[in-house]
C-alpha cells in the first residue's frame, strides 16, 4: 500500500506539464482587498525571492514549478528589468519562487493567494500543483488554493511571468504598422517593465460565511447624505449590518441576504461631504450574522459626495470643479513599476506643493494606497485601464483578443477601486484610434464598426458604476466622431511641439480654435488631459528655445492662459509629473521622456515653480 502511494505520488509530481490545467482567475476574487482583524488572517510575501529567466520557455517542460536550481535573487515588488545587469530589455519567461509558512490556526478557513501584479501574464504553482492563469498588467488576481497547502509547514511558491509584446495585448507592443518605432517594441510611450511589480499576499476569509464584496453608492438630498451599501457574502448566514460612524454619528442599518445578496440605503442628517477642501471619511463596517457575534466583519473608510457633469463643468457636491494636475506614472530608478510608498508619499507632497487638485492614473491602475492616500487628501482620480495604443483595424482575432482584455480590465478595475471617493471617472483607453498607425492631423477618418466596438467599453462601465463619469481621453487626428461617447471629453494636444515645433503662439492657436469647434459640436465640458514639452533638465536658453526648460515652462503658460479663457474647459493635467523611462527611440533622448515637470528624482524644473505660483493663485 505504502509502495503504490509512492509511486502515485512519484507518478503525480512527474506528470508532464500538458497534463496540468490552469484555470483563469475569477475577477471576483479580487472585489474586497485583503485585510488583518479578527477574523481575518493577512500575510505580505514582499522580500527577495528566487528568480531564474528562461528564454527558451523549457521550464515547464522541465519542471521547473518543482523547485528552482540555479537561481538568482530578485526582489518583490520591483520589476525586473532594473534589478539586474543584463535584463533591461528582456520580456520572455521569467520564474519566480518564494517559501510561506502557514499556521496551523488557518487551518479550516479559505485560504487565498493575491498577486497585486504581474506584468504581463502568470502561471501559478503552490507545492508544484497548478493553481491558475492570469492575462493582464497592473491589475491583481487571486485564487482560492486552501486545497493546495500544507498546514504548520513550509509552502513553495511559483509563479511564471512573461510580458510578451504583441499587437494583441493591452497596451499593445510589436504593430506592423503602428506609430512607434522603439527599442523594445512597446507601441505605447512608458518603459514595459515586467515582472511582478506589486505585493503578493496569502490571506484568509472566515471559514461559515464571509463577505465578498461590499459597493458603497453615496448620493445627497438637501443636506442629508445617502449611502447605499451592497454587500455579497458567501456561506449560510442571512442576516448582518451595517454601522456607519464619523462626524459624532453612528447610524446603525440591519441586512437581509436573499441569493448572497443584500442591500440597504443609509441617511445621514446633515453630512459632511467629501470634497478636497474637506476630504472628511466615514467608516463603514459591515458584519455578517448576529451583530453581537459575527462571523465576518470588514471596515471601509468612505466619502460621501456626488459627481455630475452639466454641459460645460464637472459638477462635485453639484459645485463646479477645476481639475489641476498631472498625468503621472508609476515609475522610479532602480524600482522600475516596482512599489515605492516614499515616492507615493513624496508625490502627494509635491502634487500639493505645486497646488494640483487631481491626477489621472496614466496609463493603468495604480497601487491601491494611491488611491487610499487621495481619498484622505482630498485628490480627484480619473482611473484609467491599460487600454493603451488601443487600434480597431487588422487581424479580427487580435482585435477580438484586446477588445476581451479590456472587458476584462474594466471589471477588474473597477471590482477594485469602486469605493473610492477620490476616483470620480473612470477611462477606458489612451489615445485609441480606429487604425493603427496615428497622423496627427488626420481627423477625417471614421469606421462605424471601429465605434460600435468601442462604444462596448463604454456600455461596460455604465452597467457597472452609475455613479461616476467615463470617459477616454483622445488622441489628436483621432476620430471626432467618438467625442459622442464620454461624459467628458478628454484631448491630449501637443500643438506648438510635435506640431508646429518651436511655435508657441501658433500651437496654443491651434488649441484655442480645435477647443471651441469641439465644444460647439459636442456641447460637453473638456479637460486637455495632457500638454507639455521635453525639458532637459538644466538646459536653458535666453530667446525660448525647443527642450529647455523656459520653452516647457512657456508651453504650459499659454495652454494654461487658452484654458482659462474657455468656461467649458473643467481642467487642465500637464504631461507629466516626471521624467520617466521610456523605450529607446529618435525621440526619445537616453530612453527618457523629459516631459515632466520634475525630474526622475523629484527635483522641480522651472514649470513646477511656474506651476505652484499659478495654481495656487486659486486659478
Ligand atoms: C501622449 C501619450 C503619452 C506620451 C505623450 C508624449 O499622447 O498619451 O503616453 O508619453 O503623449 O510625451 O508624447
Amino acid at each position: 500500500m505504502k509502495k503504490l502511494l509512492i509511486v502515485a505520488l512519484f507518478l503525480s509530481a512527474y506528470r508532464p506539464s500538458s497534463a496540468q490545467e490552469f484555470p483563469a482567475a475569477d475577477p471576483q476574487n479580487i472585489a474586497l482587498r485583503p485585510i488583518h482583524n479578527e477574523f481575518r488572517e493577512l500575510m505580505d510575501l514582499s522580500g527577495i525571492w528566487k528568480f531564474k529567466a528562461d528564454p527558451s520557455n523549457e521550464g515547464l517542460s522541465q519542471g521547473w514549478y518543482r523547485g528552482l536550481t540555479e537561481y538568482s535573487e530578485i526582489a518583490v515588488p520591483g520589476s525586473w528589468n532594473e534589478q539586474f545587469t543584463d535584463m533591461r530589455d528582456y520580456m520572455d519567461w521569467v520564474w519566480y519562487e518564494t517559501e510561506a509558512f502557514l499556521p496551523l490556526d488557518w487551518k479550516g478557513k479559505p485560504v487565498y493567494l493575491r498577486i497585486n501584479d504581474a506584468t504581463y501574464a502568470a502561471k501559478v504553482w503552490i507545492n508544484g500543483q497548478a493553481v491558475g492563469y492570469h492575462e493582464g498588467a497592473h491589475v491583481p488576481f487571486a485564487f482560492d488554493i486552501s486545497e493546495k497547502v500544507r498546514w504548520n509547514a513550509t509552502n513553495r511558491i511559483t509563479i511564471q511571468v512573461e510580458n510578451q509584446l504583441s499587437p494583441a495585448r493591452l497596451p499593445t507592443g510589436k504593430v506592423p504598422g503602428g506609430s512607434f518605432s522603439s527599442f523594445p517594441g512597446a507601441n505605447y510611450d512608458f518603459f514595459p517593465y515586467a515582472g511582478l511589480n506589486r505585493s503578493v499576499v496569502l490571506f484568509t476569509v472566515p471559514k461559515k460565511s464571509h463577505i465578498k464584496d461590499i459597493t458603497l453608492l453615496p448620493d445627497l438630498k438637501g443636506e442629508e447624505g445617502l449611502l447605499t451599501v451592497r454587500v455579497a457574502q458567501e456561506g449560510a448566514v442571512s442576516t448582518g449590518e451595517v454601522v456607519l460612524s464619523g462626524d459624532g454619528k453612528e447610524i446603525f442599518a440591519p441586512l437581509t441576504f436573499k441569493n448572497g445578496l443584500a442591500e440597504v440605503t443609509v441617511t445621514i442628517p446633515e453630512v459632511r461631504k467629501w470634497a478636497p477642501a474637506d476630504p472628511f471619511l466615514y467608516s463603514v463596517s459591515v458584519a455578517l450574522g448576529d451583530h453581537r457575534k459575527p462571523v465576518d466583519l470588514y471596515e471601509l473608510q468612505t466619502g460621501i459626495r456626488t459627481v455630475s457633469v452639466n454641459t460645460r463643468q464637472i459638477l462635485l457636491n453639484g459645485e463646479p470643479l477645476f481639475l489641476k494636475g498631472f498625468g503621472k506614472h508609476e515609475d522610479f530608478p532602480v524600482l522600475g513599476r516596482g512599489t515605492a510608498y516614499p515616492v507615493m508619499v513624496k508625490d502627494f507632497e509635491l502634487m500639493k506643493w505645486t497646488g494640483a487638485n487631481s491626477f489621472r492614473t496614466t496609463h493603468y491602475p495604480y497601487e491601491e494606497a494611491y488611491y487610499d492616500m487621495a481619498d484622505r487628501q482630498g485628490f480627484l482620480i480619473i482611473g484609467e485601464t491599460p487600454a493603451v495604443g488601443m487600434f480597431f483595424e487588422g487581424d479580427s482575432a487580435e482585435l477580438a483578443q484586446r477588445q476581451a482584455a479590456n472587458q476584462q480590465y474594466i471589471e477588474e478595475m473597477i471590482l477594485r477601486d469602486k469605493n473610492h471617493p477620490s476616483v470620480i471617472m473612470w477611462c477606458v483607453a489612451n489615445e485609441p484610434n480606429d487604425k493603427a498607425q496615428i497622423g496627427f492631423n488626420a481627423g477625417g477618418s471614421f469606421d462605424q464598426n471601429a465605434y460600435d466596438a468601442f462604444a462596448e467599453h463604454f456600455e461596460t462601465v455604465r452597467r457597472l458604476d452609475k455613479s461616476r463619469l467615463v470617459t477616454y481621453v483622445g488622441v489628436m487626428g483621432g476620430p471626432s466622431q467618438w467625442f459622442a461617447l464620454p461624459d467628458v471629453i478628454c484631448i491630449n494636444r501637443y500643438w506648438g511641439w510635435y506640431t508646429s515645433p518651436g511655435n508657441i503662439p501658433e500651437g496654443a492657436a491651434m488649441l484655442s480654435r480645435e477647443l471651441d469647434g469641439i465644444h460647439e459640436k459636442f456641447n460637453k465640458p473638456i479637460i486637455v488631459t495632457e500638454f507639455g514639452a521635453d525639458a532637459y533638465p538644466g538646459m536653458h536658453a535666453q530667446q525660448v528655445e525647443m527642450f529647455t526648460e523656459e520653452y516647457q515652462m512657456e508651453f504650459i503658460k499659454a495652454y494654461l492662459d487658452v484654458a482659462d479663457s474657455k468656461d467649458y474647459v473643467t481642467g487642465m493635467h500637464v504631461w507629466n509629473f516626471a521624467d520617466f523611462k521610456t523605450s529607446q527611440g529618435i525621440i526619445r533622448f537616453g530612453g527618457y521622456n523629459y516631459k515632466g515637470v520634475f525630474t526622475r528624482d523629484r527635483r522641480p524644473k522651472m514649470a513646477a515653480h511656474y506651476l505652484r505660483s499659478r495654481w495656487n493663485e486659486g486659478d
